[in-house]
């Protein structure tokens, strides 16, 4: 198993070294961008590109593997059994277009459920956060310790922008606690900051493909992650997560009103 791991994890960094090359490219280049459920819900031909790329790579390297994926080019997973990669192409689609950095691509691997490896790039600091339970995380090939569990007041919280404007479920009250507010606009960058005890806590709705490479590595790390109505995380749902310190996760849900 052990094994498994450290391949798959090798895997992966190399595939996102490539991808992170690609994605600097692209972005400086002219994108056709198009929306989705909403006028700031974006994808663009690199997008789409890029998932195309992702998905091929690993039906060559792993045939029997399964992939749920953001874009439409994965497969329809209906449970977690085997081998299965959550692929989001570029994660951070509104950065990309607009601001050129802080987007992430990310790739999650889970075997029977059970989380295995997580990747993250950083595409424009090329910064590969990776790694699981079984083989520690690493940031490039530097291995890193688990953040502090520090509590709410002695650090920044970052929650998604739509749910922070409608203060849904009371999420102000637990801002207002903490050292400051930030908006990344990035799951994959937010994780990156979580791992690196940047932040102590990140708040969203967010997909299976949003969640599943940091799922592994803040797990990994000793963050507490959970869904918001406290039922188990489903992978083939989306759902409000909250993620961060255990300190942090505890007072967040005494604050928080859930019903
Ligand atoms: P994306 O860029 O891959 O869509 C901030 O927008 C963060 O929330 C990003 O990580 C973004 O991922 C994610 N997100 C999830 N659902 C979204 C939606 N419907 N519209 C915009 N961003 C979404
Ligand atoms: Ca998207
Ligand atoms: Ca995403
Ligand atoms: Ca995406």
């Amino acid at each position: 198993m052990r094994e498994d791991s450290k391949e798959i994890d090798a895997f992966l960094v190399s595939l996102l070294r490539t991808v992170g090359e690609s994605l600097r490219g692209d972005s400086i280049k002219k994108k056709s961008v198009g929306t989705k459920k909403n006028r700031n819900d974006l994808v663009t031909n690199f997008d789409k590109k890029t998932e195309k790329f992702i998905n091929s790579e690993i039906k060559k390297n792993y045939p029997q593997a399964t992939i749920v994926s953001e874009e439409g080019y994965g497969d329809k997973v209906q449970d977690m059994s085997g081998l299965v990669f959550f692929v989001d192409p570029i994660d951070g689609t509104m950065n990309f277009v607009k601001r050129r950095d802080d987007f992430a691509s990310m790739i999650g691997a889970y075997i029977d459920g059970k989380p295995l490896i997580g990747a993250i790039i950083n595409v424009m600091d090329n910064e590969i956060y990776h790694g699981g339970k079984e083989i520690g995380l690493f940031i490039n090939d530097k291995k890193i310790d688990n953040p502090k569990d520090l509590s709410l007041i002695e650090g920044l919280v970052d929650v998604s922008a739509p749910m922070a404007l409608a203060n849904k479920f009371n999420v102000q009250s637990v801002i207002k606690k903490s050292s400051g507010f930030r908006v990344y606009g990035s799951a994959g960058i937010i994780f990156g900051h979580l791992l690196t005890g940047k932040e102590v806590m990140y708040m969203s709705y967010l997909a299976p493909w949003d969640l599943a490479a940091g799922r592994v590595m803040c797990e990994a790390a000793g963050m507490s992650i959970v869904s918001i109505d406290d039922s188990p995380i489903n992978m083939l749902e989306s759902q409000v997560v909250i993620v961060g310190t255990q300190k942090v996760v505890s007072e967040a849900l005494k604050t928080l009103k859930t019903r």
